[in-house]
């Protein structure tokens, strides 16, 4: 039986490493989109790469940029895949307040770039394409739970360029006839969630600081609150958004929100820490109040969380939950992880990681400095 062809951009991502996993596993052959970079970006899909001379391999990689539409066609001209998931983004909302326009560039009109190239190949009828828009859209609270019928109110240069390639999917559909949906998803993270996102950063740093490696976190806002999900649910969840009978847009959300004080509360009391935090904004600290693991060398009192204002956004987005009902009625979707399970999953793989770095620095190992 012929496989179903699937490119992937972003497959050096988060979610793009867990989509490969999952299409291989469904028999698909899966080609990637990845960026030319001076060191290797492959980290979390080394795990897939196949020699090329195996026979009947299954996964390719092509060099190619959401800014460069040339590249883009000759791609899918190459590949003519059954799917395209467009996972690729400069997706850090405080990073694109720095780089507004290359944000623009590369997640509104790289979205333009594609579906055009899709009309301009005449594949229209053959290939569906998924595009991965963001909780992130609706911005500032007009309504809670957030819906697929929920206005957009975007409060960043990342949200604003989502919003371009949200209208710009749902017009090449409604134009072209072109099987073209938006999947708004809500936070979702995993063990290799990118370090500088919140929650990533907050595992990492729970497990220095109870092995000894870190003395203390600062972050921003820690009022905001977010609708946490697994990465492995929503990877899922794209691929049904695609096998749909009828091309839509989808909500998936666990439909549960948290503070990011309350995920950090999480997190610790995972190593067996329990934590007290005094003051509010930008003067709130957080302190060890008590700690159960003798494993751990924890000092009871001592501040270990601190707020750095150069964390807080020009413009925050406060408050996210999300329903998912459409997506669970219609496609049945249900997600195998809540929240606990999350926090779970991060801070086991995150505890190894950084055990590795514990075993290293009392073995007396040093890096060795290139410069000197
Ligand atoms: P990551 O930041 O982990 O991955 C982004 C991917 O896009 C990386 O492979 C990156 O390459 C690539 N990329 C960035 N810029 C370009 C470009 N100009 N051309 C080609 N590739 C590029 O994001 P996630 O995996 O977390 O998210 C996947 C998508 O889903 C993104 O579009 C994000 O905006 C969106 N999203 C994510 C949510 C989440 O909670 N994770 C929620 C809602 C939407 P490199 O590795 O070289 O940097
Ligand atoms: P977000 O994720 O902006 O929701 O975008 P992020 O983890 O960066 O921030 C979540 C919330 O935590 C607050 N915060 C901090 N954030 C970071 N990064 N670092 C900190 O130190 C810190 N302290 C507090 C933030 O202000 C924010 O309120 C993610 C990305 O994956 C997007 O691509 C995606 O579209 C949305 O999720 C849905």
């Amino acid at each position: 039986m012929q496989k179903k062809v699937a490119l992937i951009t972003g497959v050096t991502g988060q979610d793009g490493a867990y989509l490969s996993e999952f299409l291989l596993k469904k028999g698909y052959e899966v080609h990637g989109v990845k960026r030319r970079s001076s060191l290797f970006n492959t980290g979390r899909i080394d795990h897939l790469y196949q020699d090329p001379h195996v026979e009947d391999p299954s996964f390719f990689l092509h060099y190619g940029d959401l800014t460069d539409s040339t590249n883009l066609t000759r791609i899918l001209q190459e590949v003519q895949p059954d799917e395209i998931y467009n996972l690729a983004a400069m997706s850090h909302v405080h990073v694109s307040f720095e780089m507004p326009e290359y944000t623009a560039n590369a997640d509104g009109i790289g979205t333009l770039r594609l579906l055009e190239a899709i009309r301009f190949l005449g594949l229209e009828n053959k290939t569906r394409i998924y595009q991965a828009s963001t909780s992130e859209l609706y911005g500032k609270v007009q309504e809670v739970p957030q819906t697929e019928t929920t206005p957009f109110y975007p409060r960043s240069p990342y949200a604003v360029a989502k919003m371009y390639a949200y209208w710009i999917t749902v017009n090449y559909r409604e134009a072209y006839g072109m099987y073209a949906c938006n999947g708004i998803l809500f936070n979702h993270e995993s063990p290799v969630r990118g370090e500088t996102f919140v929650t990533r950063k907050i595992t990492r740093a729970t497990s220095k600081i109870a092995l000894g490696l870190q003395e203390k976190i600062y972050l921003g806002n820690l009022d905001a609150q977010r609708d946490w999900g697994h990465a492995k649910d929503y990877v899922r969840m794209m691929w049904m958004i695609l096998q749909a009978d009828e091309a839509e847009d989808w909500v998936i959300a666990t439909g549960k929100t948290t503070t990011v004080r309350d995920f950090v509360k999480m997190c610790f009391a995972h190593v067996g820490v329990d934590l007290e935090f005094k003051g509010t904004g930008a003067d709130e600290k957080g302190y060890i109040k008590s700690c159960c693991n003798p494993k751990y060398q924890i000092e009871l009192g001592k501040e270990i969380i601190a707020v750095d204002p150069k964390y807080f956004r020009p413009t925050e987005v406060e408050l996210l939950i999300g329903d998912a009902t459409k997506a669970k009625e219609k496609l049945g979707w249900i997600p195998k992880y809540d929240l606990a399970d999350l926090v779970e999953d991060m801070m086991v793989n995150d505890i190894i990681l950084m055990e590795k770095q514990q075993y290293l620095k009392d073995g007396g190992y040093r890096i060795k400095n290139y410069f000197e």
